[in-house]
């Protein structure tokens, strides 16, 4: 395939990422729009006063990126504030929207700073970190023909099976089986509907991937099919990290098979991570990538459909050689009377333990047997760790789709499988952060995506989680997670139950809406989430909104936020929008809005949604899983022509490891 709305221009001897699947042809000559250094590792622009930026996929701040300064290098930090540089994935994709529009993609595995407007307010500058990268500028006449141009290049993206739409339960401390039967005992017996519980680090034996505890999990395979019974799944956590110990089939195997990354001295790279100490399988190779993809068997032959996999950015809790150092600098510090300035220095040798990038330029790849330094690939270690494990369920099921999902990833993993957004608290500010990654994510092809429900670490309230359930009902990956130690946060254990159940309801009532334009966005390379600038090009309160987003063709939704609040400036971008006022799915009532601003008042057991015109919000009759939503209980919400009707999508079965998914049409 040959877009013409894509230039692409190499520069020295890039490393082959694997992003691009639909590659076109190489320009020489300037890239237009930009400057480039003679080097040229850095690329300037000078934007417009009012220029908007999107993209860059998994990153801190709002959905116009302009004013800060992102570096596309998968990081594990749970901290993340606003004021933090990278996350955990890299997408080095962006758009600019103003006196010119363009897209330009990196296609470059170490780390890249996306200056937007942060050391002077109207420039872009961007430096790779060596001048051996691949560029491609994407025109277009608008940001979504762009998106499709750039999303034709990378190929299309994953889709999970449908039970993946359905509302997920997890929590980093559920120890047992039992623990396990209690949580989906609790939403049955409340009347929740519930598609999934996950299994964290808990399940396994000392942190052992493919081990099941037999103390604390003896029973797996008989919860795994009694859970499905109820319509349940049960999801357990893959880490990248094999624990080192004599006896332990999959760090012999790797060991003898040299399929672990090496250090300097061509011996097995390690780390410490929860099993302690460790050897990170080699995934940039291809016979290891394999060997440890097939490793999933284990489980899969339990009855289990699904993972996440972890820690695969990698993270590295410390790393031998460093940690000795550390203690033997604290060990000279004793009885001396430091200074202050040496007792800061202290704690950052010590805090500086994890993650480190002296420790990741000791790790080494065997790259179709050429010796790689582990820098010039770092954001492709968790894309490779996921890809190992998308190629080889094709393998061992290719009658299942088995639902995959990463933390780390960088472009082109979105053809393998979905990303969750990582490590975030029981904030405010992150439950609006939810909300302004979807469409950055889907830009960058990242469709099935959604953050930890109500805050992964930190203590929730039960109003933040009412609120962020609103928000979450639209997430694809709907999961409520929680770290150990933190309040209990799964929706049963809240005061205003019924509040938690009609939405948990209205979200089963959705499902077939946002499965359909989910497949659709997907197949023709759209996005499913968008900003409201992206559809009202010439209106500048649509250019400004940050928090309200298209979601797919039909509706828009503005959720709150914030504390204490009876409800939220909302800006209707078009004439007579219908807001849907819900207190349960078969329960609303409906306003019809004139474009401009309002104040929307939303009571905390209400959604609002809002429906575009001529269109209609399909809704069925909610279920107590997936397996039993029937669409042809469809009923519809709006106002709209005689002749009007809408497709959903069905799965109707699985080939090759993948849906297949049939069309049915519905007239209301
Ligand atoms: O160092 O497995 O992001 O979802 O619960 C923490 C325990 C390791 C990080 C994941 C989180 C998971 C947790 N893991």
């Amino acid at each position: 395939m040959n877009d013409p709305h894509i230039k692409k221009y190499i520069f020295g001897d890039p490393f082959e990422t694997g992003a691009v699947v639909n590659d076109v042809s190489i320009e020489t000559g300037n890239p237009p729009y930009i400057i480039l250094d003679k080097d040229p590792s850095a690329i300037t622009y000078t934007m417009g006063k009012s220029d908007r930026v999107y993209g860059l996929g998994e990153s801190v701040r709002g959905i116009n990126k302009r004013g800060w300064i992102y570096e596309m290098y998968c990081s594990d930090d749970p901290m993340h504030t606003e004021t933090k540089r990278s996350l955990y994935g890299s997408h080095p994709f962006m758009i600019v929207d103003g006196e010119e529009l363009f897209g330009l993609f990196i296609d470059y595995a170490d780390r890249i700073v996306f200056d937007i407007g942060y050391e002077s307010v109207n420039t872009i500058n961007i430096r790779v970190g060596a001048p051996d990268y691949k560029l491609y500028i994407i025109e277009g006449c608008t940001p979504d023909e762009i998106v499709s141009g750039f999303r034709r290049l990378i190929g299309k993206s994953y889709i999970p099976p449908f039970w993946a739409f359905g509302f997920q339960q997890s929590r980093w401390s559920y120890y047992t089986s039992n623990d396990v039967r209690r949580v989906i005992d609790s939403y049955k017996s409340d009347g929740f509907p519930l598609d999934a519980v996950y299994l964290d680090i808990d399940y396994m034996e000392d942190f052992k991937d493919f081990t099941v505890s037999s103390e604390r999990f003896p029973d797996l395979a008989e919860l795994v099919e009694s859970s499905k019974r109820n319509g349940v799944h049960l999801v357990p956590i893959i880490d990248a990290g094999v624990k080192i110990e004599e006896g332990y089939d999959v760090y012999e195997e790797g060991r003898d098979n040299g399929f672990f990354c090496k250090d300097e001295n061509g011996e097995d790279f390690t780390a410490a991570v929860w099993p302690g100490r460790v050897c990170f399988p080699d995934f940039l190779n291809k016979d290891a990538a394999h060997w440890f993809g097939m490793k999933y068997k284990t489980l899969i032959d339990l009855g289990i459909d699904g993972f996440w996999n972890d820690m695969n950015e990698p993270a590295i809790f410390y790393s031998e050689n460093r940690l000795d150092k550390a203690i033997d600098k604290v060990a000279s510090l004793k009885g001396v009377n430091i200074g202050i300035y040496d007792f800061f220095a202290l704690k950052d040798t010590v805090l500086g333990l994890s993650n480190s990038g002296e420790d990741y330029s000791a790790m080494y790849h065997n790259v179709n047997g050429e010796r790689i330094c582990h820098d010039k690939v770092h954001n492709l270690f968790g894309y490779n760790m996921t890809k190992s494990a998308s190629d080889a369920f094709k393998e061992i099921a290719p009658d299942k789709n088995i639902l995959l999902f990463s933390r780390a990833s960088y472009i082109g993993m979105h053809r393998c499988g979905g990303i969750w957004m990582g490590d975030n608290q029981s904030w405010w500010s992150h439950l609006k952060l939810n909300l302004q990654m979807l469409p950055s994510l889907n830009m960058c092809g990242f469709m099935y995506t959604g953050a930890d429900l109500v805050g992964f670490g930190d203590n929730c309230t039960e109003e933040l989680a009412l609120r962020w359930l609103a928000l979450g009902i639209f997430n694809p990956l709907m999961r409520n997670h929680s770290a150990l130690g933190t309040r209990d946060q799964e929706f049963y254990r809240f005061e205003n139950k019924d509040a938690f159940r009609s939405l948990l309801n209205l979200r089963y009532s959705l499902i077939p809406y946002l499965y359909s334009e989910f497949v659709r966005s997907v197949e023709q390379d759209k996005m499913m989430f968008r900003p409201l600038s992206f559809e009202y090009r010439e209106d500048k309160f649509a250019a400004a909104c940050e928090d309200q987003l298209l979601v797919g063709d039909s509706i828009m939704i503005a959720p709150v936020y914030e504390p204490n609040a009876i409800g939220k400036n909302v800006y209707i971008p078009e004439e007579n929008m219908i807001a849907v006022r819900m207190r349960a799915y078969d329960d609303y009532t409906v306003e019809h809005l004139s474009k401009g601003h309002h104040f929307i008042e939303i009571p905390a057991n209400e959604t609002v949604i809002y429906i575009r015109k001529g269109k209609a919000l399909p809704l069925v009759t909610p279920a107590a899983c997936t397996a039993d939503i029937n669409p042809d209980t469809v009923k519809f919400i709006g106002e709209f022509a005689d002749d009007y009707e809408y497709t959903f999508c069905i799965e109707a079965g699985v080939q090759n490891g993948e849906s297949i998914i049939t069309k049915k049409t519905y007239k209301p």
